[in-house]
């Protein structure tokens, strides 16, 4: 037995899942306790399990409630997450600290990965990732959610990266660290919010095959690491460029000047967008993510298939 396992609480359905080399899609918690707000954030959560088991896989939102390890949370606890007030963040740093001291944490894009890695589940659907943030040369933020896609083997199913990061930037650590960057139906990286950030992706793949190959030869050739599939927002429910680029500024200048630093900046950022969007980024950030909740249920179904040798 390895060490970590006493620290997990791992849900029936998704036991059986792993036991019977099932598909299943990992799901992060940050988005709960500090992407969205209440009830927005637990509607969307809820929607997301059902997406991903309507699609024929299992979902597995991960969480960290009163110093247990959840793999797979239940009703109950994804509402204690999205409605109690001192959720910590909790990325790979602060995870001996929550659960150590018996605390209550939803998990970022890092953390995620790493409870994944324990269970052994490969994919894991969210809205974006952190990055390198756009003032990084004077203020050192890069999300560790970087370093963690250096590690571990799990494929995140994402729409890029958030517009509130140098998206050049990010794309060039990613390639530093080994993470392929796969666009899904597209040549251009997207910006969270919108299809296109500028940036081109070097890798496309067309369909949930392709990814499925890729992440499995990846893994089988020993390149341990995480893999970005960077699906773009479904159209009808982009935000206007224009206005979420202003949106952006504005939240950073509020940012720099009340002094908001580390962890709190995301959320802080996120929550200013969508006061000054009057909600179209709320609205965007719901629809991207249930897409991509459905894409990593279908990539699921076929890396599983490679699996199970069929
Ligand atoms: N993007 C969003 N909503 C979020 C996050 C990103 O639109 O809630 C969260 C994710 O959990 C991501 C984390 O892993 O923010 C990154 O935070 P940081 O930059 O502090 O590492
Ligand atoms: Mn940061």
């Amino acid at each position: 037995m390895n060490n970590f396992t006493k620290y997990l609480d791992i849900n029936k359905e998704v036991l059986d899942g792993l036991r019977y080399y099932m598909p299943i899609v990992a799901l992060e918690s940050t988005i709960i306790s500090h992407g969205m707000p209440y009830p927005e954030n637990i509607e969307t959560a809820l929607s997301l399990e059902k997406i991903v088991r309507e699609n024929g896989a299992i979902p597995a939102t991960m969480g960290i409630i009163k110093g247990r390890i959840k793999i797979g949370l239940n009703r109950e606890e994804m509402e204690f997450l999205a409605k109690t007030k001192d959720i910590v963040k909790t990325s790979r740093r602060d995870i001996p600290y929550v659960v150590g001291m018996g605390l209550s944490g939803g998990t970022t894009v890092a953390a995620t990965m790493i409870f994944s890695q324990y269970a052994g589940i490969r994919v894991f659907a969210t809205g974006g990732i952190g990055g390198v943030h756009r003032n990084a040369a004077k203020s050192f933020d890069i999300s560790a959610d970087l370093t963690e896609l250096s590690n571990s083997n799990v494929a995140v199913i994402c729409s890029g990266g958030k517009a509130i990061l140098d998206i050049g930037l990010t794309l060039e650590r990613l390639e530093t660290f080994g993470v392929p960057v796969i666009g899904y139906g597209t040549d251009d990286f997207p910006a969270f919010y919108t299809r296109s950030s500028g940036h081109k992706v070097v890798m496309r793949a067309d369909s949930p095959q392709e990814c499925a190959k890729i992440m499995k030869t990846k893994w089988d050739l020993d390149l341990d690491g995480g893999i970005v599939v960077a699906n773009p927002i479904p159209a009808e429910y982009e935000a206007h460029r224009d206005i979420t680029e202003k949106a952006i500024e504005l939240a950073l200048y509020e940012a720099d000047k009340n002094g908001i630093t580390g962890k709190s900046i995301t959320p802080f950022l996120l929550d200013k967008i969508k006061e000054f969007t009057t909600g179209e980024s709320l609205a965007a950030n719901m629809a991207l993510v249930k897409n991509n909740a459905l894409l990593a249920a279908q990539i699921a179904v076929e890396y599983s298939k490679l699996e199970n040798g069929s």
